[in-house]
């Protein structure tokens, strides 16, 4: 497993994926820069192996790449690997397609598998100095998977794609919610028991966390609410401003970044997700499992998670009056807002991942076959 080690949906996915093989007995080695946030304590049949940058201080900009796809070769030859799956395309894939040639050479065969997560074809992808690389990486995998029928289709409509795309939804771990809420937590954030509005993300702009403030100020107007902010990014000043200025910064708590979000999503009510973009949702997904409501954009992926009117409500993106209507609709009676806590998990369960799984296993055994 190639991945970002950080808070990020695809580093996420990729250590969760990871885990799951090597309960199963698979061997599972994750290549990257540091340890990944989700991986918690030593498990049995997991490696992790450190990638290095070079400080040569003519590095201006130090090639983490190179490096990358030499780690990926030692890697690779100690532990005759299998195959190799790298998430995100930048610089995982063009560095896992270098591997893979250097290892042909010495008749080694590495079969890649690329998995799509976003922004690295929604943002990065729509940069004309990344083109030829995302283009060749893609088309020089072996397998590649995208984690929503959007994100596929925006992939065929960027890049000239010769490779068929399997769409691998986003999962989540049923075990890791089998925790009870931590109900001082919950008392800290809402004395009175008001209900308590959560969102969770990296706050950088394609989050729109503006307009979670905005939807928040607009919906204190007709109930007492609190609101939750899990996360840390470039946007967090800007939204910690807004709150002050909207005169509503003792109805919000700002945590930072948590390592579990699965805790403070068990003592919330409702969650908000305005993306700009969002291939999937991770976050949202994460909500839903934890029996909480989701209103979000009906921006890439989220209509094929977020299902209107039953785990929660879309609108458009910026419209922050509907999304605040819609909140108060959930929030404003209890028989309502059991009614869309217990469809949110009903429709989360689709995404467990004892069914997305043996999709993963079918392409792995596909490509080794070839
Ligand atoms: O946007 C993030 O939170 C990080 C980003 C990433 O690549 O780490 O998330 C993307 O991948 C997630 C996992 O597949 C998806 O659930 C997110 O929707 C996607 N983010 C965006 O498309 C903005």
């Amino acid at each position: 497993m190639v991945c970002y080690p950080t808070f990020g949906g695809s580093g996420v996915v990729a250590t969760e994926l990871g885990k799951a093989l090597a309960a199963q007995g698979h061997e599972v080695h994750f290549i990257t820069y540091s340890t990944p946030v989700r991986l918690g304590s030593f498990r049995p049949n997991i490696f992790y192996h450190e990638v290095r940058v070079s400080d040569y201080p003519l590095f201006d900009y130090p090639p983490y790449e190179l490096v990358l796809a030499s780690k990926m070769v030692e890697v690779a030859k100690d532990n005759n690997l299998d195959l190799i799956h790298v998430h995100y395309a930048i610089p995982h894939a063009s560095a896992a397609v270098t591997a893979q040639n250097i290892l042909a050479e010495e008749g080694i065969k590495l079969p890649i598998i690329t998995t799509l997560h976003g922004t690295d074809i929604t943002l990065l992808g729509k940069d004309p100095s990344f083109e030829p690389v995302i283009t060749y990486a893609i088309n020089s995998s072996d397998a590649v998977t995208a984690v929503s029928e959007n994100l596929k289709s925006e992939t065929n409509k960027l890049f000239g794609v010769i490779q068929e795309i399997d769409v691998i939804p986003n999962f989540f771990c049923p075990s890791h919610y089998k925790l009870a809420p931590n109900e001082e937590f919950r008392k800290k954030i809402s004395p009175e028991g008001q209900p308590i509005i959560t969102h969770i993300s990296n706050f950088r702009p394609v989050k729109r966390i503006l307009d979670v403030v905005e939807t928040f100020f607009l919906i204190t107007k007709e109930l007492d609410v609190r609101l939750l902010l899990v996360g840390d990014g470039p946007e967090r000043s800007a939204a910690e401003m807004k709150c002050r200025e909207l005169g509503i910064d003792d109805k919000v708590v700002i945590l930072g970044k948590v390592k579990n979000p699965i805790e403070p999503l068990l003592v919330s009510d409702l969650f908000l997700l305005p993306s700009e973009s969002e291939s999937f949702g991770l976050a949202a997904l994460e909500a839903m499992a934890s029996g909480v409501p989701v209103i979000s954009s009906n921006t890439g992926g989220l209509p094929e998670l977020n299902k209107q009117g039953v785990s929660g409500f879309m609108s458009n993106v910026g419209d922050v009056v509907d999304m605040a209507k819609n909140a108060v609709t959930i929030l404003r009676n209890p028989e309502i807002l059991s009614k869309f806590k217990a469809s949110s998990l009903m429709r989360a369960e689709e995404f467990r991942i004892d069914l997305v799984l043996p999709k993963y296993l079918a392409l792995y055994k596909k490509v080794s076959a070839k």
